[in-house]
Formats: structure tokens, sequence, C-alpha cells
């Protein structure tokens, strides 16, 4: 993997870069589509490159798992070839979402141990095991074995808690470089900053992720219900710290205005099931603010989606008739409302991007937040 930069922002930390992997090149900032269990929910691979042009797609350790299989992935060739996508993919490694989804577990030095969520059968992942399976799905971005700290998170809980990540990825780091990638192309590690909301904890990680070298780097724990202008400190806090020659990656979030404030403080790649999720409910993202496409309002009104949009779905679908749709619970619904949704979320990124070469995204991106919530 390779990061150059293009641009950095004169009255902010904003960056543009370029991401270059075994599969492609992937200008940044970036948002990166959720396609959990080897599909972008509701959004066809054709549509996601010829219609949104996705440049990347994340995947994840957890789901991939426990269906379909390390077997059938590895029968296949692996994920990109399971799921006929030649682009980028990067694969959370399972510590969050055993975390957030699975029955029980118990966290243990050694690793977690949990049930599934499917059908109840136990397993236990360690650091070492969520590097093989991520060998094994073959995605070119990996993340590391952590822990994701719940909000709140009492200091000494937190403290003890970046301890164990930290060695955790000390075992991460010398099984992915005692192995080989299985598909004959490379894979890079990020390790994942951790520390709940405590600075102090936060600086100590964002070092020690540092030290360890990385092509990349990540921050996880935040956007985990801790108020957003905490969130925006601890980024600020570890931007700081963690290299800028290199891609950061901020885990988890999130809502069209946390992306541009965090693109501020210096992060280059997101993902988040916000566009995708709310999608699915009727939540709409536009330039102008938040829609819910279920609201009565929208009933009569026969006008586009977005008539100025590139994106042919908001040319040509009504909102009567999305709402039509998202209020039967008809799938079209969930696939109009998703694809529009994440053009918006790339849309977006793509906006700053340009913003940042041009030198004009501080006042830009302060203009979009205030407009960014607007409820229409
Ligand atoms: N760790 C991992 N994945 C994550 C997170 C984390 O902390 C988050 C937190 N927002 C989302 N996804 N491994």
């Amino acid at each position: 993997m390779k990061f150059s930069l293009q641009a950095n922002d004169p009255l902010s930390k904003a960056r543009a870069g370029t991401v270059t992997t075994a599969h492609g090149e992937i200008q940044t900032p970036i948002f990166m589509p959720v396609g959990t269990a080897g599909t972008v929910k509701a959004v066809h691979q054709r549509e996601l490159k010829d219609d949104i042009d996705a440049k990347i797609i994340l995947g994840n350790t957890y789901h991939l798992y426990l269906r379909p299989g390390l077997d059938i992935l590895e029968k296949a060739g692996g994920l990109h070839k399971f799921i006929g996508w030649d682009r980028p993919i990067l694969t959370d490694s399972g510590g969050y979402q055993v975390y957030s989804l699975s029955k029980v577990r118990k966290i243990k030095e050694e690793g977690v141990t949990f049930r599934s969520h499917i059908d109840g059968s136990k397993h236990l992942f360690t650091p070492e095991y969520a590097m093989d399976i991520q060998r094994t799905i073959g995605a070119d971005i990996i993340m590391a074995f952590d822990e994701c700290t719940p909000y709140p998170c009492d200091y000494t809980y937190a403290a003890k808690s970046i301890k164990m990540t930290h060695r955790w990825l000390e075992r991460c780091c010398t099984h992915f470089d005692n192995t080989q990638p299985k598909y004959g192309f490379d894979q890079t590690l990020f390790p994942i900053v951790q520390g709940s909301v405590y600075k102090d904890l936060r600086i100590k990680s964002a070092e020690f992720i540092a030290s360890m070298g990385r092509e990349g780097n990540a921050i996880g724990g935040l956007s985990v219900g801790e108020p957003a202008e905490e969130m925006y400190a601890m980024t600020e806090v570890v931007c700081n710290i963690l290299p800028a020659e290199k891609p950061r990656y901020l885990m988890g979030v999130g809502t069209p205005i946390n992306i541009l404030e965090n693109i501020a403080l210096g992060i280059d790649m997101f993902d988040c099931v916000m566009p995708t999720r709310n999608a699915r409910n009727g939540m709409l993202f536009t330039r102008n603010g938040i829609i819910n496409i279920r609201n009565k309002k929208w009933e009569n009104d026969f006008s586009a989606l977005d008539a100025e949009s590139d994106l042919h779905a908001d040319q040509v679908t009504t909102k009567a008739y999305l709402r039509h749709l998202v209020h039967s619970n008809e799938m079209l619904g969930a696939q109009i409302a998703t694809l529009h949704n994440l053009h918006f979320y790339l849309w977006l990124v793509k906006q700053a991007r340009e913003k940042i070469i041009a030198g004009e995204f501080y006042e830009w991106k302060n203009k979009m937040v205030k407009v960014l919530g607007n409820k229409l």
C-alpha cells in the first residue's frame, strides 16, 4: 500500500491524498460503504461501480467468518472473487462486532469468547486468529483486533483496556508479519487507537500506535454515544500524534456533519452504516438537509428526488413514489433510498477533496455544516 498527499487545507488540518492498493487507487478523503456480509445491503456491485463509483467497500470478519465461513471464502479465492468486486476492500477485525452483536462473551488476555448471534455456537477470536481470518477473506486493508470500550466507560477500565489492546496489537503485527497473503496480492494491517474520552489515554494510545510504524492508522472507540464535541476533541488530540504521511481512518463515523468536522481535523477515511441503514427507514440525506420520505408531506410531491443530481435514480424517481415504496416496505424503496444516500455521502467527500485542493475547504465546510443539520 502507498499513500501520497496532494494538498493541505490552509485553514484546517484537512488533506487530500491518494491510497494505492493492489486493487486500485482511492482518493481521499473517502467514505467506504459498509458491506457487512459480502453485500452493501440493497445495492448491487454493478450499481456500486457504475452508478455511484464507490472506490472501496468494507466487510466484516465476524459476519463472514460465521457465514458463509472460511472454507467457502477460501474455495472462492477470497472475498473479491466471491462477490465479484475487483476494487479495494477493507475488513474490520471482528472486535467491535463481537461486542455489539454476539450473545455471550468473555474478554480475556487470550482473546474473546462469544456465541454466534445466528445459531448460538461458541467461538474464540484471538488476535492471531483475527489475522488468519482476514488473510483468508483477503481484504486489501485489514484491521487489528481491539477492544472498543463502551460509552460511558470509567477511567480505570479504559486505562486497562488500552493496555490490552496494545498487547493484542503486538500479537496482531507479529502474526501478520509471519504469514503470507493467500491470493497473490499484498495486504496491509492498520492498528487502532482506543482510550475512550480521556485525553491522556488517547495520547498514550496514539503514541503507541504510531510507534508500530504500520502503513496506515485508525481511530476506534468513538461515535459510541458520546457528545460530538467529545469525539472531535479526541480526534484532534490523536491526529496531532498520528503521522501526517500515513492515512488516518476514523471507524464507524458518522453523520455528514461528523464527517466534515473530522475531515477538518485530519481524517482521511470513514465508514458508517448510517447512509445504508437509515435509508431503509426512509431517512434521506440531501444537500439541503435531512428528509424523512415516509412523512405524509411527500405524499403528493411529484418532483424528482434531486433533479440536479448525476445519479439516474435521483432524476427519475419522484418523492411521492419513493414515499409509497418505503411506506409499503417494498424492496425497491430500500434500493433507491440506499443508492441515493450512498451517492450523497460519496458526493460529499468528493466535494470536500475538491475544496481542499482549491484551498477553500474551511469556509465551505462551515457553510455545509449549517445546512446539513436542517430537517426538511
Ligand atoms: N473498533 C473496531 N471497529 C469499529 C470500532 C472500533 O472501535 C468502531 C467505533 N466507532 C466502529 N467500528 N475494530
